[in-house]
Order: structure tokens, then sequence, then C-alpha cells
């Protein structure tokens, strides 16, 4: 038989360590997995001097996100060409309903701003903000969809937060039909007393965004979502999204002991930027939530990343441009009014990468459990997507673990004109991405084509 693509002499890197030999991909799958294949193939890539994995999983964006009075600057086009810029193969994006709008309808609206546009293949979760019959209806509807994680927000008083009543009961109900809940989780009551603190006495700079969102807002809200979920039972799967400090890790560290099913995910700028960033006259870009931390907990951030407590690397990429997180105004707006969000997909593995496993800190083994293997099973993705096996999709990053990059906008593909990163001198980049046996992205140009990514509806989480 003849393949569509060969790849030789192929270094690559799975859970279990790594391997050797040629990779055949025919029909957007992998065909054969050889010391040395020798059959014929339409296209062949020597990828020698290369290192090769599994396509990521970037299992937190929010592409034309209408949040905060404004949509997000990357729409599935410009948001999922980042993406494959950075090797993520596949993004899953956060299906947000608007104020009294139903779940499916929100589904098909997703569906139909990704569908036309995507370059990379997408999943989907989805936001719940309210809680009404019809809502409480559609979720195994929307499971059947393969929108199978959720989302709930904890803070964001007046636009998404949900009261402790309500999250018991739509995690109930989601576990009931098998799906995962994902959390935000901080404190939103009390910030949002400290938040009117400090506008009363004239506290406005950025960096109060972080005063107003302090660690113990994180940790108190991941304890009490822990508690409140592991009361309903073994059974319920539940990951807590963009964790920022070592404490909320190690609560739900402490209940997976107990043989709950609870996770974390954290993002690539709490490994890698702090407070400070606050306080520069752009400090309004570096406006998220929850907010950068000290560099005390990023440590802590990056030893659990290594020990095996931290389950995920999600970017949360949430771009806005200059103008919108101005308020298109001259001068910088009160903290309170800045559109929270940062880029981050195509960071996630020049990060990790560098920072992770080349200062020594992870393996190659984790640095894929991290980035693809498990996002593909917390999110019903697995085994299609997330491993190098026969029968899964043909999806790789193809990384230059020498090639030297200094980071600015001018490198990345986001629809901005800066990023958070600017000045970071990285070594390892990725050169190439292959999402279902094509190749959508090389040395810096983006060719995969508009639309041309596929919605993946997810299955059943597989989890321990
Ligand atoms: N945090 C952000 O910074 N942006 C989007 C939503 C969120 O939780
Ligand atoms: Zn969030
Ligand atoms: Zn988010
Ligand atoms: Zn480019």
């Amino acid at each position: 038989m003849t393949y569509d693509l060969l790849l030789k002499n192929v270094k690559a890197f799975t859970t279990s360590g790594p391997f050797e030999g040629d990779i055949a991909i025919k029909d957007g799958k992998i065909s054969k997995i050889g010391g040395d294949i020798q059959e014929q193939a339409d296209k062949t890539i020597d990828l020698s001097e290369k290192y090769l994995v599994p396509g990521l999983i970037d299992g937190h964006t929010h592409m034309e996100f209408p949040f905060m009075g404004e949509v997000t600057a990357d729409d599935f086009y410009y948001g999922s060409r980042a993406a494959v810029a950075g090797g993520v193969t596949t993004i899953v994006d956060f299906v947000t309903p608007a104020k009294g709008q139903d779940l499916l309808s929100a589904y098909e609206k997703w569906r139909n701003n990704a569908d036309p546009k995507v370059v990379s293949d997408y999943g989907l979760h989805m936001i719940i903000r309210e809680v009404n019959t019809k809502i409480l209806e559609q979720i195994p509807e929307v499971i059947n969809k393969g929108v199978v994680s959720f989302k709930l927000f904890m803070a964001y008083k007046n636009e998404l937060m949900l009261p402790d009543g309500e999250l018991y009961k739509l995690i109930k109900r989601i576990s009931d039909f098998g799906g995962v809940t994902g959390i935000h989780a901080e404190n939103g009551e009390i910030i949002n007393e400290l938040i009117q603190e400090f506008l009363s006495e004239g506290k406005i700079d950025p960096i109060y965004h972080y005063y107003s969102r302090p660690d113990i807002m994180e940790i108190e809200a991941t304890n009490r979502i822990a508690s409140i979920a592991s009361m309903i039972g073994k059974d319920v799967k539940m990951y807590i999204v963009h964790t920022s400090t070592g404490e909320a890790v190690d609560i739900i560290s402490s209940y997976r002991r107990q043989g709950f099913k609870f996770f974390n995910e954290t993002a690539p700028h709490y490994l890698t930027l702090n407070t400070d960033f606050l306080k520069r006259p752009d400090g309004y870009r570096y406006v998220m939530s929850p907010p950068l931390r000290s560099d005390e907990q990023r440590t802590k951030l990056w030893m659990r990343l290594a020990s095996g407590d931290i389950f995920t690397i999600g970017s949360d990429h949430c771009v806005y441009s200059d103008a919108q997180k101005k308020r298109y105004k001259e001068e910088v707006p009160p903290f309170n009014e800045i559109p929270n969000g940062v880029p981050g997909t195509e960071n996630i593995l020049p990060i990790l990468f560098y920072y992770g496993v080349k200062k020594g800190i992870i393996s190659m083994e984790r640095f894929v459990e991290v980035t693809s293997y498990n996002p593909a099973r917390l999110f019903g993705l697995y085994p299609r997507k997330g491993t190098i096996m026969p029968g899964s999709d043909a999806d790789f990053a193809v990384i230059d673990p020498n090639r030297k990059v200094r980071i600015s906008a001018d490198v990345l593909h986001s629809n901005i004109n800066y990023t958070i990163y600017d000045g970071m001198e990285v070594e390892g980049w990725n050169v190439m991405t292959i999402r279902r046996g094509e190749v959508v992205y090389e040395e810096g140009q983006v060719i995969g084509k508009k639309g041309s990514g596929k919605y993946i509806p997810g299955k059943t989480p597989i989890l321990l």
C-alpha cells in the first residue's frame, strides 16, 4: 500500500518513553509505527535531529468570547492559527451562553462560529452561568453532542458567578451523566468587597487587581468546592481550571489520595511571570484572573508539575487588543474595568519545553502527559487524540530542541500587536505541526486552510 505521509528518523516521545523509528500515515491516522518502514508514500519527511510529540491539546481557550463588555480579539481563525503555530492541534474552547440563552442554542452558535474558520481541530466545553429547568434538562443533551466538560464560576459576581447551592446542583447533575465539571475557583463575594474598598480609596492601578484577589481567595474557594463535590460522591469528576497557587493544588491532591477524581490545570503565565508585571506601564496587559502571583508560588507550581500533582496545562487564551484593554481611552482604566485575559496558546510548548524540560525540572514524558495525554483523557478525546498509536489521529508537533528564539509579537500569530512574553529568550521551538496527517504549520508559516479543522466530539472521560 502507498501511505499518504511517511515520517522518517523520528525521535518520538510518549508517556511511556522515547521511541526511534518511522511513522506511516494514511487517511489522517497513524497507520504503522516501525523501525524502518520501506513502503511507498506520497510524501516523506525526514525528522532527524528533531523531537516529535503528540499534537498539543490546549484545553482552555476563549475565542470570540463575550466577556466584560468586549469580545476577544482572536476569533476561531486567528486563535486556531496561533494554536497550530504553537504545536497545538486541538483546542477545547468554552461555549459561553448569553444571559437567558439555553445551552443547545449556544452550542449551535459556537459550532457556527468555529466550523468555517478553525485551522486546528477543536472540542467544546459548556459554561453554565444560571440554573433553570431547561438548562438542567439540556445537560444530558449537550453531553450527547460531545460536550462532556463544563465550567462553573465561583467569581465574577453579577456576570458569571453562581452561589454554592447552584454549584452543588449542577455538579451533581453533570456527574449523573458522566460529565466533568471545571471550576473557576476564587471567592467572588469577598473579591467584590475588596474591589469596592480599593476603588473607594482611589486605588485604581493594575496592581490592585492582584491585591483584590489574594492567594487565599483561590485557596478558600478550592477548599470549599472540593468539600461540596466530595459530599456528592466519588464518581464526581472535577478539575480546577487555571490554578495559580501551590496550596490549591495540594488541596485537590489530598482529595485525589482519598480516591476522588479531582484534578488541577495551570497556565503558562503562572509558571513564568510574577506580580511585578502589573506594576509596569503596560501592566494592564497582564490583568487576568486569577492574577499573577509571587515567585514563591511560581516555584511551588513547577514543583507540583514535576511531581504529577498538576494534571494539565491549558493556556486560558483570552486575547484583548491594547485598545480593548484600555477601553479605547488614552489613560489606563481602573483595574476592575480592564477586560481579564491574556494570550498563550502559542506559548505553551516553548515555555514548558525550555523552562521545564531543558532546565531539568520535568521529563519529556511528563511534558507529553500534561500537554496532550491528560487533557485528552479528561475531555474524552483519548485515544483518538493525545497519543502516538496506530489508529490515533496523526497529530504531531515537531520540536527543534536547539532552536533559539527571542519571543516577540512578530514571531507569533494572534490578532494583536503585543505579547506578554516579549523579550523572553527560549531554546526549543515548534518548527512543524501536523494535524490529521496534514502539515498545517512549517517554519513560521501557517499553511492549514481556514475551516479545515474538525469538531471532535468528546466521549465519556477516561480517568483513574
Ligand atoms: N480569567 C481570565 O483572565 N479571562 C477569562 C476568564 C477568566 O476566568
Ligand atoms: Zn476562569
Ligand atoms: Zn478561562
Ligand atoms: Zn507567521
